[in-house]
């Protein structure tokens, strides 16, 4: 006999699995015993994946990057009490990102709440406004289950997190749902008969009209691409003859519109204050520029709804649309491909390019040959010389200690558009940001929050999802700085049969937190009290770190053992350790 808490579980995930989940992350509990025991036999009979992590706070992030790569909703249970708190975290980031996640928390039964039971506090809400979906079902009683209602239930848990109601009407923005199960005793049978699959996955169509977009008759148009833009972004700014500052993970970091060196030129009267519209895409977060330009007096802002919770509109006053479309006719101008528009476009392109080119000229300089007086002229002498003194340059600069400039090209440089880049919080997203051209590679960064939280879980996620839905799916590199390894380094932990996934998870250490040292107040406080509470300094053995998981380490001290590390073929996870200057 099946008991009615299995049945319901069986139901349950049939459902979910019907509805398009192909995602099931879980972590070992009781009251939650009947749900992880289904799963198993759902990922058996190749309807589920499942993913099984010891941290709920690591299955809660491996959930959401698993999403964030498929687009659909991933499921994570979790069984009562704190265990469901450890995915507050990743469901915060979700709601903030929009990312669609399915929480299902097994909770005590109603005759169990509320009396001091063992391991048991109010779950239906904890996530409060994180979670725009909360369902508290009745712990299942004997007899048949009612699987159209639990399909039903199931669908419109989907449909929530797509951001749509059950009839695929697009309402708010995706993100994290919950689904509260009570569970009572018997908590589960080992008897398992699967439903059969009756695959009908929830397709949520957005229903808006897009806004029309005229094109300025004098070109003062700039369009920003924040994070998680996507290619709209670039369209828009080529049909709009507007030039592109899109950021790192905006997706939308290509094209010939795009701009480089975007801060300089933001501060800049000639440039930054010729602009009078703004269109946003995505959800920018990475320069103060940018804020800055959307709340100055005189500059009409047009921001486009992004995936997460709130559209960003840092001066409270843009126009906020869900699509747009840009209409040559009416605003009389026929075609960007003016003379007007081209130099506007073209000035801020060409002038981004320039003040890359020198800074990257004087970068060089500063740590470049000279020290052993190979700097000077070439004057005067023979082209093989001069080949001979070329290569011995190169030779130097491969031996040269990695900056995080040049952690940051070399990343760049080895990624391809089949493979995926994740970038941590702090400095090294934001030196990226700075320095690399134009390239279609897919990156991702939890900037709905931004934290340092969760990294690792999240780019395993890419991987896993990226390497099994596409074969020709390449590596997933994440790049993050020592404490955003550190806070986040139970991640790395894979049980025995779990998928072991192709990613490189490089750390530039720098011993702390030196995203701190740029701080305004660094310049007046006491050192030793900067030290010790904003830059955290540590002196953990990581390759030690690498061995106690069973990951392959390899240290990368200078450019040539970097670009090799990056390139090489391993076996599985590895972890890159690029060690870095305060
Ligand atoms: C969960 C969370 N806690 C704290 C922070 C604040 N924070 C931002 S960056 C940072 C330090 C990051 O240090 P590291 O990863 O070593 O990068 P670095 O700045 O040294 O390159 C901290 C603590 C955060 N963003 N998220
Ligand atoms: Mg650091």
């Amino acid at each position: 006999m099946t008991s009615p808490s299995t049945e319901y579980a069986l139901s349950l995930l049939a459902s979910l699995a019907d509805a398009g989940v192909r995602d099931v992350v879980l972590s070992p509990g009781s009251r939650s015993q009947a749900l992880a025991l289904a799963a198993a036999e759902f990922e058996i009979a190749g309807r589920l994946s499942v993913h099984v992590r010891i941290d709920e706070r690591s299955g809660g992030f491996l959930a959401l990057g698993l999403a964030a790569e498929t687009g659909v909703p991933s499921v994570v249970i979790t069984t009562s009490g704190t265990a469901v708190a450890n995915l507050h975290p990743a469901v915060l980031e979700a709601h903030h990102s929009g990312v669609p996640m399915i929480v299902v928390s097994a909770d005590r039964p109603s005759e169990m709440r509320g009396i001091g039971s063992n391991q048991t506090t109010v779950q239906p809400g904890l996530f409060a406004s994180a979670v725009g979906w909360v369902r508290d079902v009745e712990a299942p009683r004997s007899g048949p289950v009612d699987h159209e209602a639990v399909r039903t239930l199931a669908r419109e848990a989907v449909a929530e997190a797509l951001g749509g109601d059950s009839h695929g009407a697009l309402g708010r923005s995706r993100g994290p749902v919950q689904l509260n199960v009570a569970f009572r005793e018997p908590l589960s049978s080992g008897e398992q008969s699967l439903p059969a699959a009756h695959p009908a996955p929830v397709e949520v169509a957005p229903l808006v009209a897009p806004s029309a977009l005229e094109v300025d008759v004098d070109p003062a148009t700039l369009v920003v691409a924040g994070h998680a833009a996507g290619p709209e972004a670039e369209a828009a700014a080529r049909a709009l003859g507007a030039p592109l500052v899109a950021e790192v993970s905006s997706g939308a970091r290509f094209g010939p519109h795009l701009v480089s060196s975007y801060r300089a030129l933001l501060d800049d009267a000639d440039f930054g204050g010729r602009v009078r519209r703004v269109v946003v895409f995505g959800h920018p977060t990475l320069s103060r520029q940018i804020p800055s330009l959307l709340t100055r007096g005189g500059v009409e802002v047009v921001v486009v709804r992004a995936a997460g919770a709130e559209a960003y509109d840092p001066g409270r006053s843009a126009r906020v649309v869900e699509a747009v479309e840009v209409d040559r006719a009416s605003s009389g101008v026929g075609s960007t491909d003016d003379a007007a528009h081209r130099t506007w476009v073209g000035l801020w392109v060409h002038t981004g390019r320039r003040l890359l080119e020198a800074e990257a000229e004087s970068e060089d300089a500063a740590d470049g040959p000279g020290a052993d007086g190979t700097a000077e002229g070439s004057a005067g002498r023979t082209e093989a010389a001069e080949q001979a003194e070329f290569l011995r340059r190169e030779v130097q600069l491969l031996r040269r200690p990695v900056t995080r400039r040049a952690l940051a090209e070399a990343l760049w440089r080895v990624s391809w558009p089949h493979d995926r880049l994740v970038l941590g919080a702090s400095r090294l997203i934001r030196e990226l940001d700075q320095i690399v051209p134009g390239k279609k590679i897919p990156v991702h960064a939890n900037r709905g929050l931004a934290g340092i939280d969760g990294t690792i879980a999240t780019a395993t996620g890419i991987a896993l999802a990226s390497q099994r839905d596409d074969p020709a799916a390449g590596t997933t590199r994440v790049l993050v700085g020592d404490l955003t390894l550190l806070h986040d380094v139970g991640s790395m932990l894979l049980g025995l049969g779990e998928t072991r996934p192709r990613l490189q998870v490089v750390v530039g250490n720098d011993g702390g937190g030196t995203i701190f040292d740029g701080l305004e107040v660094a310049a007046t406080a006491s050192p030793e009290a900067m030290t010790r509470v904003q830059f955290t300094p540590h002196e953990v053995d990581l390759s030690a770190l690498a061995v106690a998981y069973g990951w392959q380490y390899v240290e990368a001290a200078t450019r040539a053992e970097l670009d090799q590390a990056l390139v090489a073929r391993y076996d599985g996870p590895v972890l890159i350790e690029v060690p870095l200057s305060r």
